[in-house]
């Protein structure tokens, strides 16, 4: 991860000069459209939730990780769903994850507002994204069992996925996608939400660590043989899982007294 050499504000030497890098993507992705206010805030719960993880990316995570790529290069139609903190973030990261694992992008947006889709679509073609799905209004269906915009969605994408990738999300959709017969993979700095707790396979960590870990878990997984696949995305236990997590938290934050 590379400090911003475009912000003169952040000093390199700086003892967070990631995290405020990262603080001024998010600013100026707003400023383009891309993320929405609320975006702020979510990355803001997620920044005192990477904290107490110790800001790094934990045994469990990579546990998770390996399951949720396994799930992935399993499915049949595995779709990635993007919305405005994931494009401003890791633009190129998550280009690459769904090249390499043959899953489709959609955008698909909790707040919905006028150029938001235009953008995001924007910063996805700039980083190498050729097909990416949510774009025609005309054509999207809506989700049963929830009334958020996040029910839009398209038919050739969210809609008919076995497998959908959630970075970032909140849990009304988490449920409804599990409701509809779907395998939700979520990634959630805090363990304890209910995008978290109701998801098939969590990963606690930072999507900005996660997802480039995800691409080169994919490169040399697609090299096994699908039994052995099959075998990683089965042996997977999620709650088990989940508690390795908190019992992380638990134990730093125990460290610091
Ligand atoms: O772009 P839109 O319109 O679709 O809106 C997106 C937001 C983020 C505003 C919307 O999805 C939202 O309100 O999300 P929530 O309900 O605030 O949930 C965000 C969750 O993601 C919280 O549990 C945070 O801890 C977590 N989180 C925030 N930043 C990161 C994160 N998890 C992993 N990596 C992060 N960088």
């Amino acid at each position: 991860m590379s400090n911003n050499k475009n912000n003169p504000t952040i000093p390199e030497d700086h003892p967070r000069a990631q995290s405020l890098h990262y603080r001024h993507v998010l600013v100026d992705g707003m400023e383009k459209k891309i993320v929405t206010p609320s975006g702020l805030c979510a990355h803001g719960r997620g920044e005192a939730y990477d904290y107490i993880l110790g800001e790094t990316t934990t045994d469990a995570a990579e546990n998770a990780m390996e399951a949720a790529v396994a799930m992935i290069l399993s499915a049949k139609h595995p779709v990635i769903s993007v919305n405005g903190n994931v494009a401003a973030l890791i633009p190129k990261e998550i280009v690459d994850f769904s090249n390499e694992t043959g899953s489709l992008l959609e955008i698909n947006l909790f707040y919905q507002a006028p150029g938001r889709l235009n953008a995001i679509e924007q910063i996805l073609r700039d980083n190498g994204a050729d097909k990416i799905l949510g774009l025609n209004e005309k054509v999207s269906v809506k989700l049963n069992n929830l009334s958020s915009n996040r029910r839009i969605v398209d038919p050739d994408g969210i809609f008919s996925a076995d497998v959908v990738l959630i970075p970032l999300e909140d849990g009304d959709r988490a449920e409804a996608l599990i409701e509809s017969g779907k395998k939700v993979i979520a990634i959630d700095l805090n363990p304890l939400s209910r995008t978290a707790q109701k998801s098939h396979i969590t990963i606690v960590d930072n999507l900005i660590r996660c997802i480039p870990k995800m691409v080169n878990i994919a490169r040399s997984m697609k090299k096994m043989k699908a039994e052995k696949i099959k075998g990683i995305k089965n042996n997977f236990n999620q709650k088990k899982n989940l508690d390795q997590s908190l019992i992380h938290m638990i134990q730093y934050l125990q460290s610091k007294i």
